[in-house]
């Protein structure tokens, strides 16, 4: 058979030779689309690490900015804290002076309240050196020339007048009484020398404090652990006092103590 030079050897030769380029070629293009869709992908990798850099970025720049805004509200909110702190400071401060005015004026109103019965009863008068409070006249020897006495000789000098010793069955004249005490009281003088004798004993049963007029009492204005009828103590008097309401002490009625008497105003005529 002759060699139509398609011989198995030679068509495989040239067939082989044939599929080698084509492989080659195939080899190549495949080689070079590797290489550029490589380069594609590099090219898509830089461009979204660069999106992505790009939003890290704004995502960052979006966080300080937002800390910062906190800072600014955080430093906003505590100076209102410090202001409102500050307000309620004062608004305490104002209370306790608002709270110190009205003790003032209730003080002030009482004073008033005792002076009324004057303008009231402008066509009645008291004796020369005596003071109309409260519808009643009082005298206090106050003055160094007058001796201290026992209860009942400062009680027959109150009677010598046709007056008696003082009545203090109410807080305004437990407040009048004891202002006109305290402002005239030597500072330098021993407490219990500085005491005024009232209409008030506890001589007929111990405990039973009774006014001189019979009536019992109801009310009464003692000072802290009085009466204690420590030495046999039957007889009541008042006391400069920084509080009017705790001025009584019961004390020996033969104790020489200043005294209050009390009578009614005279009406002119
Ligand atoms: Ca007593
Ligand atoms: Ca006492």
């Amino acid at each position: 058979m002759e060699n139509t030079g398609t011989s198995d050897s030679g068509f495989d030769a040239s067939y082989k030779g044939f599929d080698q380029d084509s492989a080659d070629d195939h080899f190549v293009s495949d080689h070079q689309d590797s290489k550029v869709r490589d380069r594609y992908l590099r090219l898509n990798d830089v461009s979204y690490i660069k999106n992505e850099l790009s939003q890290l970025q704004d995502d960052y720049m979006t966080t300080i900015q937002s800390r910062d805004e906190a800072k600014t509200m955080l430093t906003r909110q505590i100076k209102q804290r410090e202001i409102i702190n500050w307000d309620l400071e004062h608004q305490k401060r104002r209370t306790r002076d608002y709270n110190a005015q009205i003790l003032k004026i209730q003080g002030a109103n009482a004073a008033i309240r005792a002076n009324l019965p004057l303008i009231e009863d402008g066509c009645k008068h008291c004796l020369p050196g005596w003071m109309l409070l409260n519808t009643m006249c009082y005298f206090l020897p106050l003055s160094d020339s007058i001796n201290r006495r026992s209860w009942q000789d400062a009680r027959t000098q109150c009677r010598r007048q046709g007056a008696d010793l003082a009545i203090l069955n109410s807080r305004e004249k437990q407040l009048s009484l004891s202002r006109q005490i305290s402002a005239q009281h030597d500072g330098s003088r021993q407490m219990y020398q500085s005491g005024f004798w009232i209409g008030l004993r506890d001589d007929e049963e111990e405990g039973h404090w009774k006014w001189r007029d019979g009536t019992s009492l109801v009310e009464g204005y003692w000072n802290e652990g009085e009466p204690n009828d420590e030495l046999g103590e039957d007889c009541a008097a008042t006391y400069p006092r920084d509080n009017p309401f705790h001025a009584w002490n019961d004390a020996p009625c033969g104790h020489p103590l200043k005294w209050i008497c009390e009578m009614r105003p005279i009406s002119r005529s």
